[in-house]
């Protein structure tokens, strides 16, 4: 089964999330374990402090490596094995669908959230095996980035989707934008669904689906085109 682990300094609000809807619902039906650990419990500082001021000087605080480092060495024991750590961070590379699903196949993943101005670069060389970001913009912490791997991650896990068609179906899993939805009713504040939606040709409504993905995709995101054919 698989096992994710996230190092943090906010455990309640990691937990919080993954507690609730469909990973909530993996985690009951056994199909994956996840937990957070505290990183303030092994601080060796008699004031619980897990940062200091930058050598070289600057603004505000690093995460000192100690602590970080005790948390991991702590899960490597009680998993019996290392992890593979991920230091999710601005400077790692983005996030992709295609990570997500090699990740998924990975039994043992950590999850390593900053605070506050960074973490010492040399617990980073020594234990992070990857860093890795969710896009380029900054966050106060790195555990709405860890939050959204494990989703991510969770959800390509056999069994936690109610069908494999909605994992198949949807952006990005071929590479490209998903097609426009409708449900009832047919017209609504005057305006109708699509004609093909409502014909029952099934051939017709899927090229028009794909024609939608094509359309939506070189129009939205034509980078993501030029990926596709290199
Ligand atoms: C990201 C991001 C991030 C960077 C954490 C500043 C606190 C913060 N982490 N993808 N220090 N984007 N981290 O913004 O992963």
């Amino acid at each position: 089964m698989m096992r994710i682990d996230i190092l943090t300094l906010f455990p309640e609000m990691c937990s919080a999330v993954y507690s609730e809807s469909i990973t909530g619902r993996a985690i009951s039906k056994g199909l994956i374990e996840i937990h957070s650990r505290n990183i303030r419990d092994f601080t060796k500082n008699k004031h619980g402090s897990v940062d200091d001021t930058p050598y070289g000087g600057g603004m505000g605080m690093i995460m000192q490596a100690q602590p970080i480092y005790d948390c991991y060495l702590s899960l490597c024991e009680e998993l019996g094995a290392k992890p593979h750590l991920i230091y999710m961070s601005p400077q790692g590379k983005v996030l992709t669908q295609q990570r997500v699903k090699e990740l998924a196949e990975i039994p043992n993943l950590a999850l390593l959230c900053g605070h506050y101005e960074g973490v010492d670069q040399r617990v980073i060389d020594k234990i992070v095996d990857e860093e890795i970001s969710i896009g380029d913009y900054v966050l106060t912490g790195g555990e709405i980035p860890a939050l959204a791997l494990t989703d991510a991650v969770a959800r390509m896990i056999p069994g936690v989707l109610a069908n494999d068609e909605a994992v198949q179906n949807e952006s990005h899993y071929n590479g490209l934008l998903e097609y426009p939805q409708y449900t009832k009713p047919a017209v609504w504040e005057s305006i109708a669904v699509p004609d093909v939606l409502l014909s029952g040709h099934h051939k017709n409504i899927d090229a028009w689906r794909k024609e939608q993905s094509l359309k939506r995709t070189k129009e939205r995101r034509p980078d993501l085109l030029e990926e596709k054919n290199l």
